[in-house]
């Protein structure tokens, strides 16, 4: 079986590489050169968990190869950014050139499944420009005859920094144009996932992705909202959730300082953009996620004003514990907003950064590493539950001056002044 991969990302190099395992030969495909040079030299351009060992082993086996070139194959399977644009617009140019590319090495028998999370309908799309570029081939669901190949949307719904494990153990939507391309993409699927793969249609499986990430976008505004209540009443949030979710049918997420990555914070626009008028939770939920970015940033700002001179330290830029995304990343957009207002005072701590972002570019805040931050810093703020944070012990932080926006420290003194409930307009 020859398999090609387009896109070499997140999502695309993990999956090419674990199906390469199985023993099949593995394209990936990509339109930049240094990707394709690190996977070729068996290395990763991303930091997940396992991968570059999985990825040195099959390239070093030759199952794995890299290209910005695409060849012809059985099954294609297209891993690309479906970013938004303007007015949440979903923007699908790069699927639909992704599929241009296929549609030059296609032939009969061959597979294609589109694993990005895409609006509905982008699947029979998809569909519609492989049968304009290839009218020499018939597709399914526009011919009374046996089409000459499959097409299926299966989405990734692996979570980052477990993306090997989920990416076997997880259960597969596998949505096909017709019940036939779905029983095609699901044999593929078998090859390599334990979990259960229950096929439906395309336009289910699409939305079945953006509601899976709308459903946790909703939930995560319910706690965020939460915890500008409780500051408000100066009740200790984490607490109050402890003892609510001890109720059989009760259970809350965590507050945060707001929804990053480019999945939770993105696809359920998709859905309020296919159909504002039945979708103002959602389009809510996403409001009260961004903004609580905004509360936070003026809720230490105000904490860090009340105390001049005092040297601060920012725990954490990644968008969330134990990974090195800073995409759309809430800590981020605290941190630079904290350094471009109080300069050199700030200290930013990121084990996962060599360096600090260009978004620092022109503050005086610097980076970083725990232990100094904890010696110099009598004021945290606490961005990103990474592991190595959370084990700090009480006696190192006892007399801080501590804004947990995380509730990595559920033992920090309440007696320590805490920052101010804050009223914010809106
Ligand atoms: N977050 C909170 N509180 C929580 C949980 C998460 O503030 O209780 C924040 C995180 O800190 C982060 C953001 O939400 O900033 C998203 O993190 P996440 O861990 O919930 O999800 P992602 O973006 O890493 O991965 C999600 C997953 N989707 C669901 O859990 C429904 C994953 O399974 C999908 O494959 C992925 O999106 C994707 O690619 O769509």
């Amino acid at each position: 079986l020859k398999v090609v991969v387009v896109g070499l990302g997140y999502i695309g190099l993990p999956t090419a590489a674990v199906i390469a395992r199985t023993g099949a030969r593995v394209l990936g495909v990509d339109v930049t050169q240094s990707i394709v040079d690190t996977v070729n030299s068996g290395r990763v351009h991303i930091e997940e968990v396992d991968l570059d060992g999985l990825v040195s082993g099959v390239v070093a086996r030759g199952s794995l190869r890299a290209s910005t070139m695409i060849e012809p194959a059985d099954v294609f399977v297209i891993a690309v950014p479906t970013p938004f644009g303007d007015d949440h617009a979903p923007n699908i140019g790069y699927v639909l050139q992704a599929a241009t590319t296929v549609a030059a090495v296609l032939k009969a028998g061959d597979v294609v499944i589109l694993e990005s999370t895409s609006p509905v309908g982008t699947t029979e799309k998809v569909r519609d420009l492989l049968a304009q570029l290839r009218p020499d081939l018939k597709v399914p669901g526009k011919t009374a005859d046996s089409p000459d190949i499959a097409i299926a949307y299966c989405p990734e719904r692996v979570l980052p920094g477990r993306i090997l494990v989920e990416l076997i153990d997880n259960d597969r939507v596998i949505g096909g144009i017709t019940p036939r391309c779905a029983r095609k993409a699901l044999t593929f699927y078998r090859r390599f996932v334990r979990g259960a793969c229950v096929t439906t249609t395309s336009r289910a499986a699409e939305m079945t992705k953006l509601t899976e990430n709308a459903f946790r976008d909703v939930n995560i505004a319910f706690a965020n909202e939460l915890s500008r209540v409780a500051d408000t009443m100066d009740v200790d949030v984490w607490e109050v959730i402890r003892l609510a979710n001890r109720h059989p049918r009760v259970n809350i997420l965590s507050p945060g300082p707001g929804v990053g990555g480019h999945c939770i914070a993105v696809d359920p626009w998709f859905l309020v953009h296919a159909d504002r008028a039945n979708t103002s939770l959602i389009r809510t939920a996403r409001e009260v996620n961004d903004a609580k970015v905004d509360y936070v940033i003026e809720r230490a700002a105000a904490m860090i004003a009340a105390h001049p001179g005092m040297p601060v330290a920012c725990l954490g830029l990644a968008f969330k514990a134990n990974i090195d995304d800073f995409r759309e990343s809430p800590a981020l957009k605290v941190a630079t907003a904290l350094a471009a207002r109080f300069g050199d005072r700030l200290h930013i701590v990121e084990p996962h950064a060599d360096m600090l972002p260009s978004a620092f570019d022109g503050t005086a805040a610097r980076l970083t590493d725990i232990d100094t931050a904890i010696e110099t810093c009598p004021i945290m703020v606490v961005l990103v539950d990474h592991d190595i944070f959370k084990s700090v012990p009480l006696d190192e932080r006892a007399d801080k001056i501590v804004y947990d926006t995380r509730g990595i420290w559920p033992d920090q003194p309440r007696a320590a002044p805490r920052p101010e409930p804050l009223r914010l307009a809106g």
